[in-house]
């Protein structure tokens, strides 16, 4: 049998139907995932999905995480939240409460198993590839299907090797690894492949640290990244109490890959990545003594023990001069820094502790002022996702954050402080008595779910007409992200109510008549179009940047290219994906055009969009032949119900 690498062995041991050989690259690989996770963000949605299945408890390891809507001003939250912890408990979940702790976080501390499969309804549940697990995020309804025990769906990867060589300086953390990955790889058109680490480097890189760098890996569009499972996982399971759940997976001797990025450890420096959406990641050193107003250190990407210890030791004995804030990553990760003497620390250094929770990564407090610079170790920093439209949000590594947060300047950690930056070691907090275990089925089956008034349930879908006639509601540019199609922050608690998320957020940053425009367009019994340039629906999995558009009319996604996840969640809702077979007739097209597109022949994957009733553009359908069906009927949900 030929070499295998750690994807391929990871790849067959979660296919389903005991495949015994991979198909070539950007063929359909079915995954019988083993674990599954929801957010309260994207979960309400997903479980009512769940809901209308059918099933009566889940087949999956299946936890629930309550980390993103926990400012609960007013009812919204709280009835979510409940509803999710009923449904947990009805249908056989682990539930996490609010406070507990991000959801990649507490995943990977107390449910990730090196060798099994998770798919979870949030981009980053890719988290879990550090612990060498197949970790691939998906839209809420995607996920609901796993839970139901079905198999999922993907586009067999090309793997790309990422041989880390050298070792991490001091000052340098994974985070600045993970920026120069994605400066090398780029952040668009990276669908097709995943990516395995491999290389001497390993050995510096402690487990969350690899998960910092397969967290981000969902920024450059990669399917997922991981890491082989070796001695530095063993311990720490070890530590974590978890022993049994370790399993050796690694490369065999001779395995081979698509391409190899190589990325020398011993030569990286503290990198910036620039406002916005990463495009430019460079050292810290070309903008020292940028003046910042707000530092956030936080989010599931680097708010670890290893990393806000750090933060610690630099803060011990000095003052911040400009507001900063650190929200930890999980109770554990905050009782092991209270047990180590740095919330001391912090509160003595003028930093306010937020909760265990995403917070100011998505806008729930903290945002910064106007026209204001913030530095932030989040993962993404798109257009208005800190809340603040005018704002310049940076990121950097959580120990650039801090020292530049006490010279109220851009700051080289290396330059204001020496050492190696070593930190206190405490045991690890491991408490399983902070979630709500499965119940037995019996208990379970007594449980009813308790709805709230904002928790509507999902609307029905109609079948994709023979012939779209419409018109381009909208005309995009390149790179628009699911933040500027469905954004979070104050909108977030809407996430229960897609029909009124849809009126009050679609589009709302890009243009806020898109709404009241496209639902004249459907209430004309008409169809809505989209035309946008490249990376459309790049970022997060929010399964509502697909069911927004829909409610709203919107019937067709025209684009230069998809990104991944958003493009399966258009599907999911009866939206055609479609590209164009000759890019620049992308400039053929003017918003407000009429369009029609004869949809009879979707499974031979070309189409003609004919323009203003006389210019015909060619274009390809994005999404494969097998979803045609599912397409027609309406969407997943339509398809099921139909299948009944
Ligand atoms: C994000 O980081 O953008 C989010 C918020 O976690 C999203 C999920 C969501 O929109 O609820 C993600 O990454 O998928
Ligand atoms: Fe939460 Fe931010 Fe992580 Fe998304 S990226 S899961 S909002 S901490």
């Amino acid at each position: 049998m030929a070499a295998l690498n750690v994807a391929h062995k990871i790849l067959l041991a979660n296919a389903a139907d005991n495949v015994t050989e991979l198909p070539a690259p950007g063929q359909p690989l079915l995954i019988q995932f083993s674990h599954t996770l929801y957010q309260d963000a994207t979960g309400t949605a997903a479980a009512l999905a769940f809901e209308k299945m059918g099933v009566d408890r889940v087949k999956t390891t299946s936890v629930i995480v309550v980390d993103h809507k926990t400012l609960q001003v007013g009812f919204i939250d709280g009835d979510d939240h409940r509803y999710l912890e009923t449904f947990s408990k009805k249908y056989g979940c682990w539930f996490s409460r609010s406070g507990n702790g991000i959801c990649h976080s507490v995943f990977l501390e107390d449910f990730a198993v090196p060798g099994k499969s998770v798919i979870g309804a949030d981009s980053h549940t890719t988290n879990a590839g550090g612990m060498g697990m197949l970790a691939m995020g998906a839209g809420g309804t995607d996920v609901s299907f796993a839970m139901a025990g079905k198999p999922y769906k993907i586009t067999m990867p090309e793997v790309v090797e990422v041989r880390l060589t050298g070792s991490l300086p001091a000052g340098i953390l994974a985070k600045d690894v993970i920026l120069n990955v994605l400066a090398e790889i780029g952040i668009k058109g990276n669908k097709g492949i995943c990516i395995e680490y491999t290389g001497e480097g390993l050995k510096s890189l402690n487990v969350t640290d690899r998960a910092t760098i397969c967290n981000m890996g969902t920024e450059g569009g990669v399917a997922f990244s991981i890491f082989p499972s070796d001695e530095v996982t063993k311990d720490y399971l070890t530590l974590r109490h978890r022993e049994d759940d370790y399993q050796e997976v690694v490369a065999d001797a001779g395995a081979t890959y698509s391409r190899t990025v190589e990325i020398n450890l011993s030569a990286l420096v503290p990198t910036i990545a620039i406002y916005p959406r990463l495009k430019s990641m460079e050292p810290v050193t070309d903008h020292v003594g940028m003046e910042i107003d707000a530092v956030f250190i936080g989010s599931c990407t680097n708010a670890n023990y290893p990393n806000l210890a750090r933060v610690g030791e630099l803060l011990r004995g000095k003052r911040v001069k400009v507001d900063t804030a650190i929200a930890p990553g999980s109770q554990a990760v905050a009782r092991m820094l209270a047990a180590a003497g740095y919330m001391e620390i912090f509160f003595a250094a003028g930093v306010r502790i937020m909760e265990n929770a995403c917070s100011a990564c998505i806008g729930q407090g903290f945002s910064p002022p106007t026209s204001g610079v913030m530095l932030s170790t989040a993962n993404r920093n798109f257009a208005g996702r800190s809340g603040t439209e005018s704002a310049d949000v940076h990121l950097v590594s959580p120990v650039t954050a801090i020292a530049s947060a006490l010279e109220g300047k851009l700051v080289d950690v290396r330059e204001t402080f020496s050492g190696a930056l070593t930190f206190n070691e405490v045991p690890m907090v491991v408490d399983m008595s902070a979630y709500i275990a499965p119940l037995p089925p019996a208990e379970a089956a007594k449980i009813q779910c308790r709805f709230g008034p904002n928790i509507k349930s999902l609307p029905d879908l109609a079948p994709l007409p023979a012939v779209l006639d419409g018109e381009a509601v909208l005309k995009l540019g390149p790179e628009v992200t699911t933040d500027l199609i469905q954004p979070a922050g104050k909108y977030l608690a809407l996430r229960s109510n897609a029909d009124e998320y849809a009126k009050q957020a679609t589009f709302i940053q890009a243009d806020p008549t898109f709404g009241v425009r496209a639902m004249a367009v459907r209430d004309a019994g008409k169809h809505g179009f989209i035309v946008a340039g490249d990376g459309y629906g790049m970022g997060s999995s929010r399964e509502h940047a697909g069911l927004c558009p829909r409610i709203l009319g919107i019937q067709a996604v025209v684009a230069k290219g998809f990104e991944r996840i958003h493009l399966a969640n258009l599907a999911n809702f009866g939206i055609l994906g479609l590209t164009f077979v000759n890019n620049d007739d992308y400039d053929k097209i003017n918003q407000g055009d009429k369009l029609t597109l004869d949809t009879s022949d979707l499974e031979s994957g070309s189409l003609t969009l004919v323009v203003n009733g006389s210019t015909e553009i060619p274009l390809q359908l994005g999404q494969g032949a097998e979803d045609v069906p599912m397409i027609r009927a309406g969407g997943a949900l339509s398809h099921f119900a139909a299948s009944q």
